[in-house]
């Protein structure tokens, strides 16, 4: 690894060393998921929420070509209001990274630079899935998922996906999906998908005892902790299917295809809702990064 291309803030890199708890953060949801100016709103009280809860937040991001694992609030600033930021998976790296471009990590880019640092867990709002229609689509979330050693906490995936076949997918894999103060995985907007999990886990300690066991059996890749959005904020699965299918329709009309799917149906949906699905969107967030600070006072990040 070249050591020049990743700069791990001071604040971060000084909790690791010292055994202090840290979450990171992805930044594509504040570059390409939520519309300004609750973008830049959101991401600096989802680091504020992470230090209330006692952790450090290390939003990552690449900023003119450079890895940054933690953002000053200047930083956010600028990839909140930048105008040509590339969202960034695995394959997008050497391309960012080596023409010195500025790009906002999906939870797929941000656990691999955030499991550079050493960090073990991650918040978001939804993980990528497998998406519907009839041509393949799937996220790069879910491999980076399989294979990076981290605590994913999110709402499941966005509900604009096949979530049964992101089930399956995961399961495949050798993902463990647990529900946390639930049985079923939630629908992101919704409290519950109406899909069954396995697992379940009540409290950050109880999430830390899965991971122990996970990694004290030499399991090697990562694991998914879905937390139901706020009761206040949640929508009904009726008046959300409705907006997600005219979505998915005027999507296959536009032509809408690859990267630019997943913001292109999250913005359709928010029109359709009347702004009910930020909300909920923004209230998830919240709700996860509080829960991933809890969770990361239990679960020791690896000094590296
Ligand atoms: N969660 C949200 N809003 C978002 C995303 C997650 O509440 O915009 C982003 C994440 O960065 C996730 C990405 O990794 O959407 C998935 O995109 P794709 O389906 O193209 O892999
Ligand atoms: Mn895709």
């Amino acid at each position: 690894m070249n050591d020049s291309f990743v700069d791990v803030i001071a604040e971060v890199k000084l909790a690791i060393q010292t055994g202090k708890p840290v979450v990171a953060l992805e930044s594509t949801v504040i570059a390409h998921g939520l519309p300004r100016p609750q973008n830049l709103d959101t991401a600096r009280r989802l680091q504020a929420i992470v230090r209330s809860e006692g952790a450090i937040p290390a939003t990552v991001a690449i900023l003119d070509g450079q890895v940054k694992i933690g953002l000053t609030d200047d930083e956010l600033e600028v990839l909140a209001n930048a105008d040509q930021v590339v969202k960034v998976s695995r394959r997008d790296f050497s391309n960012v990274v080596g023409r010195g471009l500025t790009g906002a990590t999906t939870v797929a880019g941000t656990l691999i630079a955030a499991s550079w640092a050493g960090i073990r867990v991650m918040a978001t709002g939804g993980i990528g899935g497998v998406h519907r229609g009839e041509e393949p689509d799937v996220s790069a979330d879910l491999p980076e998922i399989a294979r990076t050693p981290m605590v994913v906490v999110c709402s499941g995936a966005k509900a604009i996906l096949d979530l049964s076949a992101t089930l399956e997918w995961l399961e495949t894999h050798g993902v463990p999906v647990v529900g946390y103060g639930t049985d079923d995985l939630p629908g992101f907007y919704a409290r519950s998908s109406g899909l069954p999990l396995e697992v379940r886990a009540d409290t950050p300690a109880s999430v830390s005892e899965l991971w122990d066991t996970h990694t004290g059996l030499g399991m090697t890749g990562g694991m998914v902790v879905t937390v139901p959005p706020p009761e206040k904020e949640a929508l009904s699965g009726p008046e959300i299917q409705s907006a997600i299918n005219q979505a998915l329709d005027q999507a296959v009309a536009d032509g809408v295809r690859g990267k630019h799917n997943t913001p292109y149906l999250l913005q359709k949906v928010k029109e359709l809702t009347g702004g009910a699905s930020l909300r909920v969107n923004i209230a998830l967030l919240e709700n996860n990064a509080r829960i991933a600070s809890m969770i990361s006072n239990k679960i020791v990040n690896s000094d590296i």
